[in-house]
């Protein structure tokens, strides 16, 4: 007899609503455990089904639909939702059945860590086109591509070698940006039209606006995805000297998130002329994404630095500003298939190569 506490029970659809839940209930004497809770609707015992048949019943009154895998599996498919779940879990695990979680279950069943790695995080992918690269990874386009450079190091092709070894190690940001968004901070003096920017970038009013500067003092964020890359925007207070109380605090946040900025868009008011004030935040980030707001109302007098003009009151302007957001985030996106370092353990196994390179 097969000891039950060495059968699992594991969740494969994430908890909440939906139509369907499933569970995969795997072991030693799986599938006489869930056989013995289990009336088929023909009256048929599980255990004489064919295995892959579909096979509609009830699991201690419940509709299930019950799937025999290979040997000592079993999927349980039903009612989606907590309560159908939770009675089934808790019925197997009165027969010592131990409930295990799906990202445990799953490492188990992966090659190696650099598998395991690529599935956790696609769990956590927020775009389709981040879910495609971690796929990739996930089916070793990685591992692939070390073990190519490996041979071409063997075989003394080292600049081969070296330029690969480069393409790869350029990817290492986007590879950290998969799960974690890359955060965006809309940054300017008071008044220059940020919160309207933000607004009109979400596509909807999501940020207070209004004509008296000062009107942002906490920092509102955004997430959304450009070009399939997943961003965080943040709206941040006028950056304006002289400020005190509430709105000096904004000012101090939004420099606290202007510091941990992957990008940072400077917006000025183009209807005004360019100021000192203007040319030190500049100065200040010599890497920002250049806007100028606006660009509805006349020019205002004197040169401005070349950038991205918009009218945030409009809509006009802000699929050009949105294309050059995704060009400074990631220049050269992957190809279909291509090799991406995840983790730093991985950016740090792809610099361990060009050390093996004499
Ligand atoms: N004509 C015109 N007005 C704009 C445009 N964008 C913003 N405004 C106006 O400029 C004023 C300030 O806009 P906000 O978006 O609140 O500016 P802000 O930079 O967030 O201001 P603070 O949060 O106070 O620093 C409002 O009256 C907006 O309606 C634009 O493209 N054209
Ligand atoms: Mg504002």
């Amino acid at each position: 007899m097969s000891k039950p506490h060495a059968i699992k029970v594991i969740r494969l659809t994430p908890p909440g609503r939906g139509a369907v839940a499933a569970l995969r209930v795997e072991g030693p004497g799986a599938m006489a455990v869930v056989q013995a809770r289990f009336q088929s609707c023909g009256g048929k015992p599980l255990s004489e089904h064919e295995s892959d048949r579909l096979v509609f019943g009830h699991f201690n009154g419940e509709e299930v639909v019950v799937r025999r895998l290979e040997k000592d599996a079993v999927e349980l498919h039903c009612h989606g939702g907590t309560a159908a779940v939770e009675m089934i879990e808790e019925s197997l695990a009165s027969a010592g059945c131990r409930s295990v979680g799906w990202r445990e279950w799953a490492f188990d069943h992966c090659g190696d860590r650099a598998e395991a790695d690529a599935l956790a995080a696609m769990a956590d992918a927020r775009t389709e086109r981040t879910a495609a690269i971690l796929l990739d990874q996930y089916n070793g386009a990685l591992e692939r591509e070390m073990d190519a450079i490996n041979e071409l190091i063997e075989r003394g092709k080292f600049d081969a070698a070296r330029r690969r070894i480069d393409a790869l190690l350029a990817r290492a940001e986007l590879g950290r940006h998969l799960v974690r968004p890359w955060s965006v901070v809309l940054a300017g003096r008071t008044n220059v039209g940020k919160s309207s920017t933000l607004n009109a970038l979400a596509g909807y009013a999501r940020a207070i606006v209004h004509h008296e500067p000062g009107t942002t003092r906490d920092a509102v964020t955004l997430a959304t995805a450009v070009d399939g890359w997943p961003v965080e925007f943040c709206d941040t207070g006028g950056l304006r000297q002289g400020a005190d109380g509430v709105e000096q605090a904004g000012i101090e946040l939004a420099g606290e998130r202007l510091a941990r900025a992957d990008l940072v868009v400077l917006i000025s008011d183009r209807s005004l002329s360019w100021t000192d004030e203007d040319d030190n935040l500049i100065e200040k980030w010599p890497d920002a994404v250049v806007v100028h707001n606006k660009s509805d109302l006349p020019t205002g007098r004197g040169d401005r630095p070349a950038g991205v003009s918009i009218s945030a009151l409009r809509g006009e302007g802000i699929t050009s500003l949105l294309e050059m957001i995704s060009r400074r985030l990631v220049p050269d996106p992957p190809p279909p298939g291509a090799a991406v370092p995840l983790t730093d353990e991985k950016v740090e196994a792809v610099q361990r190569l060009t050390r093996t390179i004499k």
